[in-house]
């Protein structure tokens, strides 16, 4: 099939799938020699000499913040949720609004395996197979509007069955968008399987957004609302922490979050001490969408 872009990683390239459901405990140091012993040799190599918490200092950890901000928190919680059936509710300035379930949805879109980088904002990255459809296959389902400038998405918000929103770590529900053009691009997908897998419950089940140019936060998980606005609408680490995370969140080894460098990453596999690589303009996509940006000040616009 004729692609409208161009990815050149393949199978060679993906993180091993133990890996990309271990990766927590890899970048904490937690348990570090039981992993590394479930794992292909060589995956892990220099792994058992990891000092505890190094990683954790530099790195971070990706996360589902409904179900706790522990490292094992959505790993342990997420099952309470349930996925099946699931509804998505678009509105706004569409000309077909309303409340859509994902089976019929899933029935009339072309889903696909992409194999993208996955970039966290503290600087690992991995190659991780997605199966989804493209969005702007969603949005022209529901007919966008003239004047409809941006596209904002809300996730699911049960109390009952996500622990951690007692805690008002974050605002509830989680919250992103897109400007038009982004979300319209042939790049980003809604995924409903990862590794031709349907997603776990802790990796944004039953359906998540992913924008491989942008940062692993902007990839809203369990997506419930999507809204055609005309302006720019609130996202969640935005509002959590405007010096640090903006609306755009692109991967741009030349803006530095101002906690740590973003100029290089390591690849998740490569080992621990592996060196270092430098990190890619909008993460290894930058002639697909670079154009998206012309003319715009990226360090104003972080
Ligand atoms: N609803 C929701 N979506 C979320 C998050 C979250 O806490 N809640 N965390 C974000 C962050 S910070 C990252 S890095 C990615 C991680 O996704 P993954 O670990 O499943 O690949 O999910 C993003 N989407
Ligand atoms: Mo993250």
């Amino acid at each position: 099939m004729a692609h409208r872009w161009k990815n050149d990683l393949t199978r060679n390239d993906t993180t091993p799938e133990g890996l990309f459901f271990n990766r927590r405990k890899l970048l904490t140091g937690v348990a570090a020699g039981t992993i590394a012993a479930a794992l292909p040799r060589g995956a892990f190599a220099a792994g058992e000499d990891l000092e505890p918490n190094s990683w954790e200092q530099i790195t971070g950890y990706c996360n589902y913040y409904e179900f706790g901000t522990g490292k094992d928190d959505p790993a342990k919680y997420a099952h309470m949720l349930t996925t099946d059936p699931w509804t998505i509710t678009i509105d706004g300035m569409v000309d077909n609004p309303g409340d859509y379930a994902l089976s019929d949805v899933l029935s009339q879109m072309t889903l696909e395996e992409r194999i993208y980088r996955f970039r966290c904002v503290e600087a690992w990255s991995m190659v991780v197979p997605w199966n989804g459809f493209e969005l702007a296959d969603l949005l022209t389902m529901a007919g966008v509007q003239d004047g409809a400038k941006y596209v904002a998405f809300e996730t699911v918000y049960r109390p009952e069955e996500m622990p951690g929103t007692r805690f008002p770590v974050i605002e509830w529900p989680y919250v992103e968008g897109l400007r038009l053009d982004e979300a319209m691009h042939p790049l980003t997908i809604m995924a409903t399987g990862v590794y031709d897998r349907p997603i776990a419950n802790q990796n944004g089940a039953p359906i998540r957004l992913v924008v491989p140019w942008k940062y692993g936060f902007k990839s809203i998980k369990s997506v419930v609302r999507i809204t055609l606005t005309h302006t720019q609408p609130p996202t969640t680490w935005k509002k959590a922490n405007h010096r640090e995370y903006g609306f755009y969140s692109n991967v741009n080894p030349n803006v530095d979050h101002p906690r740590w460098s973003q100029a290089t990453e390591r690849r998740i596999g490569d080992g621990f001490f592996a060196k270092r690589q430098p990190t890619l303009m909008f993460n290894g996509y930058e002639s697909e969408v670079a154009s998206l940006y012309e003319g715009m000040d990226l360090k104003a616009n972080f």
